[in-house]
């Protein structure tokens, strides 16, 4: 907490003077490569309170693929999955197991930003590519990031259809109700042993991004684990990427137990905002979404001292956030409440983390200890800590 009051947030200045040579909208959506698409939408929609938004598969022509959209405001999550072997997603799924292929940014010019970074050095994923329907037309381009996860780059300016070419709006008569999850406030990368300044140069370099925050190993740690961290930020701030890499401790990293079980970078948590979080967490827990253990009473106990001079903001009742799991921390600027789900398929990796910012930029530090804890209880019952 207290290193966490020295930084310099720094988003003012980025591109002080200069252009952004990759302006950013905001997160298009995200795919996640899954094994059964069909089981897991119904899990999104019946937990998580998303709804039934685009679809393709056999009956839009689609041979090889079936995907489901799923949308609640500002989110867009695509569900992927091959129908038969020859679909190179088998490979991913093979590997990784259930994992964020894409994170699709939304962009005015795709041709550019494809153009603009493969000449920084990307590694083309994917080459501009138009696609049309009677709605219009949309034009994507994509390029590699850490691990096998990729960027795509979509340009809809001229498209009003549902969704993207290919795909059919999709109405269904099971439609839970939304739990308030409004958009996407961050992605977390987590990368190999000494890569993570290898993955922040890159989005410096090839994405125009700046290292907005940084968490070193004297601040992430337990008894047993550490873990180094940098946020990289576009120039907007719409797009925060923190970058993970584990750091020794005397036991086993959560960030080395993700590596070994999702053979490599990739995607570690999905962070979503609300704006009413005790709400939205007491519906997932009704829904039967599983929270990492509460932290422990004497971590209650010392909220109102970490907040400091915030400590009579904030709004939400202590006791009611205790009783939800719900974590607070306070940076200059105001204070923000989160929680992190389990790992949301059977190998202990991507997780969700439910996020309402009261004024605060930050990312928590002063949680770290407890939730790193709550997460090492968990490594402890798998046996991989
Ligand atoms: O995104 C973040 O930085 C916070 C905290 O393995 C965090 O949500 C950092 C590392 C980690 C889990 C959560
Ligand atoms: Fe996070």
């Amino acid at each position: 907490m207290k290193n966490i009051k020295s930084v310099n947030y720094g988003l003012e200045k980025i591109f002080e003077g200069a252009q952004d040579f990759l302006p950013l909208l905001g997160t298009d959506y995200v795919e996640i490569y899954v094994g059964n698409a069909k089981q897991a939408a119904h899990f999104y929609k019946t937990a998580f309170g998303f709804q039934s938004y685009a679809y393709k598969g056999l009956e839009t022509g689609s041979k090889n693929t079936v995907s489901y959209v799923l949308k609640q405001d500002k989110i867009r999550l695509v569900l992927t999955t091959p129908l038969n072997s020859k679909s190179k997603i088998n490979h991913h799924i093979v590997k990784h197991g259930d994992g964020v292929k894409v994170i699709a940014l939304w962009v005015n010019d795709a041709r550019k930003s494809y153009q603009e970074t493969t000449s920084r050095g990307a590694k083309p994923y994917m080459e501009p590519t138009v696609e049309k329907d009677e709605h219009g037309e949309v034009i994507r381009a994509g390029i590699y990031t850490y691990g096998e996860t990729v960027h795509i780059f979509v340009e809809r300016k001229n498209y009003n259809g549902t969704f993207l070419p290919g795909f059919r709006a999709w109405k269904s008569d099971y439609n839970p109700t939304p739990v308030g999850l409004k958009y996407i406030d961050h992605m977390v990368g987590n990368v190999g042993w000494g890569q993570m300044n290898t993955w922040v140069k890159w989005y410096e370099d090839v994405m125009g991004f700046e290292n907005f925050l940084s968490f070193d190993d004297k601040q992430i740690h337990t008894e047993y684990s550490a873990l180094m961290s940098k946020v990289m930020s576009n120039g907007n701030g719409r797009i925060k990427f923190p970058i993970n890499e584990p750091a020794k401790g005397k036991k086993k990293s959560q960030i080395e137990e993700y590596l070994d079980f999702y053979e490599g970078a990739g995607v570690q948590h999905i962070a979503v905002a609300t704006d009413d979080i005790i709400n939205t967490v007491s519906q997932l827990r009704a829904r039967g979404i599983e929270f990492l253990s509460t932290p422990p009473e004497a971590y209650y106990k010392a909220v109102p001292g970490r907040l400091e001079e915030h400590s009579h903001e904030l709004k939400e009742d202590i006791e009611t956030l205790k009783s939800l799991g719900i974590m607070i921390d306070a940076d200059e600027e105001g204070y923000l409440l989160q929680i992190f789900t389990k790992p949301v398929q059977d190998r202990p990796t991507l997780f969700f983390e439910i996020i309402q910012r009261m004024g605060a930029r930050g990312f928590g530090a002063g949680n770290f200890k407890a939730l790193f804890e709550s997460i090492e209880r968990e490594q402890a019952q798998r046996g991989t800590l």
